[in-house]
């Protein structure tokens, strides 16, 4: 549980302010989205001006939570007095990194978040990172009781779609009795629980099955227990799918009983790879990993983006450098 001084000041900070801005990760996630919108949600009921910013697009599974249309993917800073990051580890994630240096030197910036290496806490003036919550929704709810804000029915879909999508439905070992506490209480105040799961894991494309075929042929295990697999920007091609079609796919990967490890490499158009991990082993720690290479994370999900191509040589899959 975090500290109840840092709730205070953080109440203190906003109270103060006319207008705000919440910064969400790049590649938003379910938590990302759904924590911000929570926060912008609960500082316009107070009377203060809030917008929400994303480098990038929203993903089609969170467009069900109510005011995603209202996310900008640019501001102007001089429009706001504080600025709070949400669910980003690190000043690249914001996706704003050479603004936020300038936040840091003439606005309140105030970084929420619940990943293992916070980096934002060198910069934050204030800083509510808890890093035994399973998501950043978990710390937002825990600010909002504090708060004493009123939770509708709209603001517990939130809380619960940030915990379901960072727990994997509940099934990651970031599962905790509190995870499973916040998430009663929400489905007792009215989250939306079956256009969650209905939009965050429920439906798929048949481009996007098409996809994660082409990626599960691919597989290997190595005999250390490595099980991998790739995506190039021809499969998106014939599969007619897009990047964000892969999301998810890692996980089955990691399925494997006798995977340590799982790793997607995923090919951008840009020249660059992205690569995805997960563990289901509590020996491994794929954010360390993934920091080895630049990238960062969770012990159990991280990852990375390396420059390079994907190259097939007699029927082996590597990486040549771009
Ligand atoms: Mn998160």
């Amino acid at each position: 549980m975090v500290m109840v001084k840092t709730f205070e000041k953080i109440l203190a900070v906003f109270e103060k302010s006319e207008r705000v801005l919440i910064l969400l990760h790049l590649y938003p996630d379910g938590d990302t989205v759904a924590s911000s919108l929570a926060l912008a949600t609960f500082l316009k009921r107070r009377g203060i001006l809030a917008d929400c910013a994303v480098r990038g697009e929203i993903p089609k599974p969170f467009h069900f939570l109510p005011g995603v249309d209202s996310i900008r993917h640019d501001f102007l800073l001089g429009d706001y007095d504080v600025v709070v990051a949400v669910d980003c580890g690190d000043a690249q994630r914001t996706g704003f990194p050479v603004r936020l240096e300038q936040i840091c030197k003439s606005r309140t910036f105030i970084n929420i978040d619940h990943h293992n290496k916070n980096n934002l806490h060198r910069i934050a003036k204030i800083n509510l990172v808890d890093k035994g919550a399973s998501a950043a929704a978990e710390i937002i709810w825990d600010f909002l009781k504090f708060a004493g804000a009123e939770i509708d029915s709209k603001m517990a879909t939130y809380i619960l779609s940030g915990i379901y999508f960072d727990t994997g439905g509940f099934q990651h070992s970031n599962v905790t009795t509190r995870t499973l506490e916040v998430a009663s209480d929400c489905l007792r105040l009215g989250a939306r629980i079956s256009a969650i799961t209905a939009n965050i894991n429920g439906t798929k494309t048949s481009s996007a099955l098409k996809l994660w075929g082409m990626a599960l042929k691919r597989m290997r295990i190595s005999r250390s227990g490595i099980a991998s697999s790739i995506l190039t920007q021809e499969d998106l091609k014939v599969c007619r799918a897009k990047a964000e079609d892969a999301s998810g796919v890692v996980n089955l990967i990691s399925s494997v009983p006798q995977a340590k490890l799982a790793i997607l490499f995923l090919e951008n158009p840009d020249g660059k790879i992205k690569a995805s991990l997960r563990t289901d082993s509590v020996k491994v720690d794929v954010a360390q990993f993934a920091r080895l290479f630049g990238g960062g994370g969770h012990k159990k999900a991280a990852g990375f983006t390396i420059e390079g191509k994907l190259v097939e040589k007699t029927g082996k899959w590597g990486i040549a450098e771009g």
